[in-house]
């Protein structure tokens, strides 16, 4: 089969040495088109990650690398401070061999990282132990993220976790409906309507200052951190697109849509889907362990309303997507939009059901 891209050519561009093996698609991110590119090197097969950029989203992709380049250097600095490896517990990009951080083929744009070896990343929670794990690791890249000073960063996609802006988003496609799709999903267009309130819950805090805007990550969920085979400890946090001014709450909120949910995030039968308070018990323990002192009470409080934020938001902007075509978030199937939007919408009804008991949780 032919390769999608001339990775034997690409790959000749990135300051690495080794002659072309092959180059296959990896992972389940709904973003970038990831690849694992292997050469043979010194007698031993070499991997390395090759990503082709969505720059119809970033469409910068040279204030997008200005910020992952100085997030993993700041990474990297502390990873050797402690006496880590950066090349396992950090992203670490590769240059071009004219010293750029992406090559441009002149249609896509090309990046490189080291492959992180005998590391895994998770599309389900399989334990609470891996789930504990992947809240220690986020804890302590937000304590790495502290250190940001936030006006060196580039905001590369603003409004992300903006949830009014998303909201209104999702009623100019609602109204515009150029896929005719719109009469099919009126049930969950009400659905959305009727939570409306809930959109300025966080974004009203930050707005007044009872909420301190940070450097945060913004895109937790679980197959976004590596977890060590050996150890199970989560060593790297990886998908650095979208790391920019936030609230820990969207942080800790986004790892709990994702990880703590009974079924995938796409699974089209709702029966299968339930929201797991015990796994929200373990992720909030590890997540407070590791961030420690560095979280405010006023943050912590509101922990519980990122995790209904951010599921509430995810379920709108896929459904946003199922409206506009399928144009934004990649797709498998028909109606692939519909079923992830629809998961997140029953799990945030679990949540509110549940809502008390996790705000006793995070006050403790
Ligand atoms: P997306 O933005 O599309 O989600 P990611 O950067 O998260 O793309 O990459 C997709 C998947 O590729 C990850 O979930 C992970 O499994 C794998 N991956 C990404 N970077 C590395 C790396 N440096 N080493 C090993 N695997 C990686
Ligand atoms: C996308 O890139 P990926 O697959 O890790 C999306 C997130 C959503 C997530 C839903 C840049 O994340 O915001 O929460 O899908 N990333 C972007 O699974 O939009
Ligand atoms: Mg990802």
């Amino acid at each position: 089969m032919k390769d999608e891209y001339e990775f034997s050519e690409i790959y000749k561009r990135f300051e690495i040495e080794g002659e072309y093996v092959s180059c296959e698609r990896y992972g389940e991110g709904h973003i970038n088109d990831t690849f694992r590119l292997t050469v043979a090197h010194g007698g031993r097969e070499v991997h390395y990650i090759l990503q082709r950029i969505n720059h119809r989203l970033f469409t910068d992709v040279e204030k997008l690398m200005h910020n992952i380049e100085l997030v993993t250097e700041c990474c990297k600095e502390s990873v050797l401070a402690r006496g880590g490896d950066p090349l396992r517990e950090c992203l670490t990009i590769i240059r071009t061999r004219n010293n750029k951080t992406f090559y441009f083929d002149g249609a896509n744009y090309f990046r490189m990282y080291v492959f992180i070896e005998g590391a895994t990343t998770h599309q389900s929670v399989r334990n609470p132990r891996d789930f504990y794990e992947s809240a220690v690791a986020f804890g302590n890249f937000a304590k790495l993220l502290a250190k940001f000073d936030a006006s060196q960063l580039y905001e590369i996609l603003p409004n992300f976790h903006n949830t009014k802006v998303r909201y209104a988003n999702f009623l100019r496609a609602e109204e515009q409906d150029v896929c005719g799709r719109k009469a099919e999903v009126q049930k969950e267009i009400d659905w959305v309507i009727a939570h409306g309130e809930l959109c300025g819950k966080l974004v009203d805090k930050i707005d007044s200052g009872e909420i301190p805007l940070r450097v945060t990550h913004n895109d937790t969920k679980l197959n976004n951190v590596m977890l060590d085979d050996a150890t199970g400890k989560g060593i790297a946090v990886i998908d650095l697109d979208t790391v920019m001014p936030g609230t820990l709450c969207y942080d800790f909120g986004d790892s709990i849509r994702f990880g703590c949910s009974s079924g995938a995030e796409d699974e089209p039968d709702l029966s299968k889907v339930h929201f797991c308070l015990d796994l929200y018990e373990t992720y909030l323990q590890g997540y407070l362990s590791a961030v420690g002192g560095a979280i405010l009470q006023t943050e912590r409080e509101m922990l519980p309303w990122g995790a209904v934020l951010m599921t509430y938001e995810c379920g709108m902007r896929f459904l946003t997507d199922y409206l506009e075509g399928d144009v934004y978030f990649r797709t498998h199937r028909e109606k692939h939009n519909l079923d992830r939007a629809r998961t997140q919408f029953k799990l945030v009804d679990e949540m509110l059901a549940a809502f008390d008991k996790m705000l006793a949780a995070a006050k403790l």
